[in-house]
């Protein structure tokens, strides 16, 4: 960790002034919605985080008052107080002066400051008022500020023993079109600070609901790595390993569950890095270069040891990377800052990781052999599943035809304007066909059940009739030569029945996209059809109800002659022109988008749903699903 710098307020290198920031709040604090307004408390907390990461801090309380302002406070050393040259404070330079930095920067992990952070004088322009208090050198002093003005000097207020800030904001009315504190972005971003630096407490308190909540785990990185795989059956123990080698500090946690996927999260001086990058690209490195020399010591995997891949040597792995880097020389790939950069980095990581997990293995010989078993498998499922895609493939071009026999497809050929709807039955499957607009309108029914994919193997799925179809109907191979591009819908629509079954078949065809094609989701090209519930006819008037509610209102609304009542309990009871124009028909239709927004918890959700638990999945499901009606 960076030694103890002596500090002066000579020290700050003055910039300018804060009118940019007000008259053009976006380019600083990235948009002026709900993202930009947490940002500014991110922006503060990282602050604090940053004397902590100085080792400087141990604590940060973070409290959300009723009237909507927020207070962050440390027990760092303090924002030093004292005049600089030009007769102002050092504090008030760092509260009112764009990037307004000191030497004491160089040599220091920050988060906040150059690359990530915008500083507090951001902050403090945007809010309508901002007050901070600092403790150090016996005493308390304190500054209060309008729209970033200071309102008076920095006055001391009185003696105290304690040292730290504590910083007190209203964001600005006039600038925020969002102004409500959501607990779960906050919580997760403390979460994820708490995890990095061990040992750091966070006390978080809603005022209005009297509730304070602690973040605080002993183990750091090895903690969030238990965290992300509790739902899971571990087969390893975490695994965990540091090093530091002039200014550059690694800390790798890693464990393996009996899954086949892949979950490692990447971070760079705290800030995560979503995209990866060379500390990411080093981690894999030295892994798989680790495991392969052991599996070549040891025996165990005789057979495939010669074709043992990287991607072999991550199913199943849980990990986290966490790199510290002197802000300074951080470089990350773009402004998104969610890719790293730095080439030295990644020799680093490489040989660390392996090192210290060649010295692992030596020592803990079980561990080591449940990793290369299950690689083994891995590596044969993947050879295994090469041949059989290879043998499908194969016999799709005997037959002539590569499309399989019971996709009904459309005459478009531009994928941005084709739909598929994989329709449960194949009743279902007969009126879909008959109704639907075969111009640019394809349907696939589905018969019989869906292997449940979320631990399958590949070679499973493309040997399963129904999933084989499914791949060959969309186009875009699977696993290894997977293509995203080659989608030949780019509308994908489930359309089952709305009881349990149908929520059943439609998770599974979830999972398996999530699982193996999530480019689909992650693209926007998966929905789920909502067909009617209800047919109310009154007179010779037809309404169709998607809810209860709705079948009351239009009960209420037009029933005066005599009412008929039908409640739908399988797609199969409408008729090809009744489904054209309830589910199909994009003028009157209701399509639900599938919208994986945090890929993590849907991984975490999926392993914990796979039980039997049906009607958990479902609420996941619907919880996930985003209103969309479309029309082209
Ligand atoms: C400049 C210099 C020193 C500490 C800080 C800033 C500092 C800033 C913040 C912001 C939130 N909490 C903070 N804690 C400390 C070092 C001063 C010294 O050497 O005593």
């Amino acid at each position: 960790m960076p030694q103890k710098s002596t500090y002066t307020a000579k020290d700050i290198q003055v910039l300018e002034g804060l009118e940019p920031v007000r008259r053009r709040p976006g380019m600083f604090i990235g948009s002026t919605d709900a993202r930009g307004f947490h940002h500014l408390l991110t922006e503060i907390v990282d602050n604090s985080v940053d004397e902590a990461l100085a080792g400087q801090a141990t604590e940060i309380w973070v409290v959300i008052h009723k009237d909507g302002s927020v207070t962050v406070e440390d027990n760092g050393r303090g924002i030093p107080v004292e005049k600089h040259k030009s007769g102002v404070s050092a504090l008030e330079l760092i509260m009112t002066k764009l990037h307004a930095g000191g030497k004491f920067d160089e040599g220091a992990y920050k988060v906040s400051g150059g690359l990530h952070g915008v500083g507090a004088s951001v902050v403090n322009a945007l809010s309508d008022w901002l007050e901070v208090e600092v403790f150090r050198d016996g005493a308390s002093f304190k500054q209060t500020y309008k729209a970033g003005v200071p309102q008076g000097p920095v006055k001391k207020t009185g003696a105290s023993n304690k040292t730290g800030t504590k910083t007190t904001f209203f964001p600005s009315k006039e600038t925020f079109s969002e102004q409500v504190w959501n607990p779960k972005t906050i919580e997760d971003s403390i979460r994820n600070r708490a995890y990095l630096i061990a040992g750091l407490t966070f006390n978080l308190t809603y005022e209005s609901a009297g509730i304070t909540k602690t973040f605080y785990f002993e183990g750091g990185i090895k903690s969030l790595v238990a965290h992300l795989n509790k739902d899971k059956k571990a087969i390893t123990d975490v695994i965990y390993f540091s090093k530091e080698n002039g200014d550059i500090a690694e800390e790798v946690a890693l464990q393996y569950n009996d899954g086949i996927s892949e979950n490692v999260e990447s971070f760079v001086n705290v800030i995560k890095t979503v995209d990866g990058g060379t500390h990411l690209t080093g981690f894999r490195m030295g892994l798989t270069r680790s495991i392969i020399d052991y599996a070549r010591k040891s025996g165990v995997a005789k057979e495939v040891v010669d074709q043992l891949s990287g991607e072999d040597t991550r199913e199943g792995l849980t990990a986290a990377i966490f790199v510290k880097i002197p802000t300074n020389k951080i470089q990350f790939e773009s402004q998104t800052k969610a890719k790293l950069n730095n080439p030295e980095v990644q020799g680093f990581v490489a040989q660390a990781v392996k090192e210290q997990l060649d010295i692992y293995f030596e020592e803990n010989p079980n561990d080591a052999r449940r990793i290369i078993e299950k690689i083994t498998l891995a590596a044969k499922a993947r050879l295994a599943a090469r041949a059989a895609k290879d043998a499908v493939l194969r016999k799709g071009a005997l037959e002539g035809s590569s499309l399989p026999g019971k996709l009904a497809d459309c005459q478009e050929k531009d994928a941005q304007n084709s739909e598929l709807f994989i329709v449960e039955g194949v009743s279902a499957g007969g009126s879909a066909k008959q109704g639907r607009d075969r111009k640019f309108q394809a349907v696939l029914p589905l018969g019989g059940k869906i292997l449940n994919t979320e631990r399958a193997h590949l070679d499973k799925i493309v040997k399963f009739e129904v999933l084989k179809d499914l791949i060959i109907a969309l186009g875009a191979g699977i696993g290894e030569t997977l293509n995203p591009e080659k989608l030949r819908y780019h509308r994908v629509i489930i359309m089952t029945d709305a009881d349990v079954d149908g929520e059943h078949i439609a998770t599974l065809l979830l999972t398996f996209f999530y699982r193996h094609i999530p480019q689909l989701i992650e693209r926007g090209y998966l929905y789920l059809a909502m067909p009617p519930l209800y047919k109310v006819q009154i007179g010779k008037d037809i309404y169709y109800a998607y809810s209860d509610n709705e079948k009351n209102d239009i009960v209420k609304k037009y029933g005066n002659g005599k009412v008929t009542i039908q409640r739908y309990k399988g797609l199969g009871e409408m008729n090809p022109e009744q489904l054209r124009e309830t589910t199909m028909d994009p003028a009157h239709r209701t399509l639900k988008q599938i919208n994986i927004e945090d890929a993590a918890e849907v991984d975490r959700i999926f392993s914990m749903l796979m039980g039997e638990e049906v009607s958990q999945r479902k609420k996941f499901i619907q919880s996930r699903a985003k209103m969309a009606t479309l029309d082209i």
